[in-house]
């Protein structure tokens, strides 16, 4: 079973241009409103565009960064009240009033119909591309969704901060690629000059990693070079690629096209060595994917490669810096940029010394069809990112599930699953198995089909483990 997705679409459906027009129009005739977006590289990316569209019309607004479960009881106390990257799942119209407006621009499944709106005394709108039939997991995400009311403005400018959410919101994992509305953004962004699209390797750091690090975290197949600088360099020896460029290591981003072939029939053939069968049909998209180029950030700099740049948002979100991360966003480049870089140095330094404890304790236990370890100390923010970086001492072939206590006052479980991209080309989609495991135990879970996370009573983890281990069967 595989999962082939292109969806090629020409323009904006008619009935979401319509309701983005309405939106303009709520908006021009509003002084008083409140932003909450979701507290991710999608949703900081889109509360930056909506922020500056207020900034822009010069409207009185605030923003705010939220988690979901900060939804369901939350007082509307603006007349307009803009929720971004979130509000289509949650009760966020629960107090709303006569005089309410509300406006979700959300690509979550949404828990109400387009004609809810109907039956409400206040103003509702709500622009969700499931309404028409547009996946929101691959086609576009809410980034995207506010860029498309930023063109409405005229302000396509714009375009690349909706590039850069649909990066950080994986859209373009499943093929390496951006589709459907996602790829006419990205078209926007390429023909105002903002963005460069390049077919190439789909390694990560490809501008601020050297090369020899960045291929040593190659983790979806348990490869020679995973984890071998000295492996990697080698490699590198072997294809005649040059280990400095220009007095710094070289970097992916520094390879000629040439060097970029070799390296890819290199790694095609150790792949090819390693995986089954079942798994050599996805070989090549393994190992290439378009990578982003935004033109005006300066070269070798993590806010060059979109992929870099939504690592270091999203390093901001996990560290509840949000703001720093909308100021970059809006074009800060002085302060802001020295506190993102000191953010994300913590953040780094705090990552290798938790990977350091699980690998040194060998707390990877293996199961018939997961593995886990247990996370406990790890702050829950970060035990996803954990998990993913923890996968290249396990096995490849099993999901990697990693859990810690939600927060200090708060000791039952977020538990995270990461794997192999491999898996998820063959058809198993863990964001919706985990959401599944998760609700029959009480808790509540999602995500997507590669990194996917949940919330269970502390109770649960056993059968939790147990469940997921038996729903597997089979299916890897
Ligand atoms: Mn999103």
């Amino acid at each position: 079973m595989s999962i082939e997705l292109e969806e090629t679409i020409e323009e904006l459906p008619t009935q979401m241009k319509q309701l983005y027009k309405e939106a303009k129009e709520i908006i021009l005739n509003n002084e008083d409103i409140k932003i909450y977006s979701h507290n991710d590289c999608d949703g900081i990316s889109s509360g930056a565009i909506l922020s500056i569209i207020m900034d822009r019309l010069g409207k009185d607004y605030e923003i705010e960064f939220v988690s979901l479960d900060k939804l369901e009881d939350l007082p509307l106390t603006h007349k307009l009240t803009i929720f971004s990257d979130l509000g289509s799942g949650q009760p966020v119209e629960k107090y709303a009033t006569e005089d309410s407006e509300i406006i979700i621009l959300d690509h979550h499944p949404p828990l109400r119909d387009l004609d809810y709106r109907d039956t409400k005394d206040f103003k509702f709108l709500e622009i969700n591309p499931m309404h028409f039939g547009i996946n929101g997991s691959y086609y576009i995400c809410g980034g995207g969704l506010c860029y498309y009311l930023a063109k409405e403005f005229g302000y396509d400018d714009l375009s690349w901060i909706g590039v850069l959410s649909a990066v950080g919101d994986m859209q373009n994992t499943h093929t390496g690629k951006m589709e459907g509305l996602n790829k006419l953004i990205l078209n926007d962004a390429i023909k105002g000059g903002y963005v460069k699209k390049i077919g190439d390797l789909s390694i990560y750091g490809r501008e601020t990693r050297p090369l020899f690090v960045a291929l040593s975290y190659f983790s979806d197949v348990t490869l020679p070079i995973t984890n071998s600088k000295t492996e990697c360099i080698a490699l590198l020896n072997e294809l005649n690629i040059p280990k400095t460029t220009d007095n710094h290591y070289t970097t992916l981003s520094d390879l000629t096209k040439p060097e970029k072939s070799r390296l890819f029939s290199a790694l095609v053939k150790m792949l090819s060595r390693e995986v089954p069968g079942k798994y050599v049909e996805y070989i090549p998209k393994l190992v290439a994917a378009d990578s982003y180029e935004f033109l005006q950030e300066a070269d070798h700099t993590f806010l060059r490669d979109a992929s870099e740049f939504s690592t270091a948002m999203n390093a901001c979100a996990r560290n509840k810096e949000e703001m720093v991360a909308l100021k970059i966003l809006k074009g800060n480049r002085s302060d802001a940029l020295d506190e993102l870089e000191y953010i994300s140095r913590n953040h780094r330094r705090y990552l290798a010394l938790k990977i350091q404890e699980v690998q040194e304790s060998h707390a990877i236990v293996e199961m018939n069809n997961i593995q886990y370890f247990d996370g406990s100390g790890i702050k829950s923010e970060v035990v996803g990112t954990i998990t993913g970086m923890v996968l290249s001492y396990g096995n490849w072939r099993k999901p990697i599930i990693g859990f810690t206590q939600v927060s200090e006052d708060n000791d039952d479980l977020k538990i995270s699953l990461r794997c192999s991209r491999l898996l998820a080309y063959d058809g198993v989609h863990f964001g919706n198995i985990i959401r599944e495991v998760a609700q029959d135990l009480g808790g509540n879970g999602g995500g997507h089909a590669v990194a996917c996370g949940a919330y269970i009573p502390k109770e649960c983890k056993e059968e939790f483990l147990k469940t997921f281990d038996e729903k597997l069967e089979g299916k890897l």
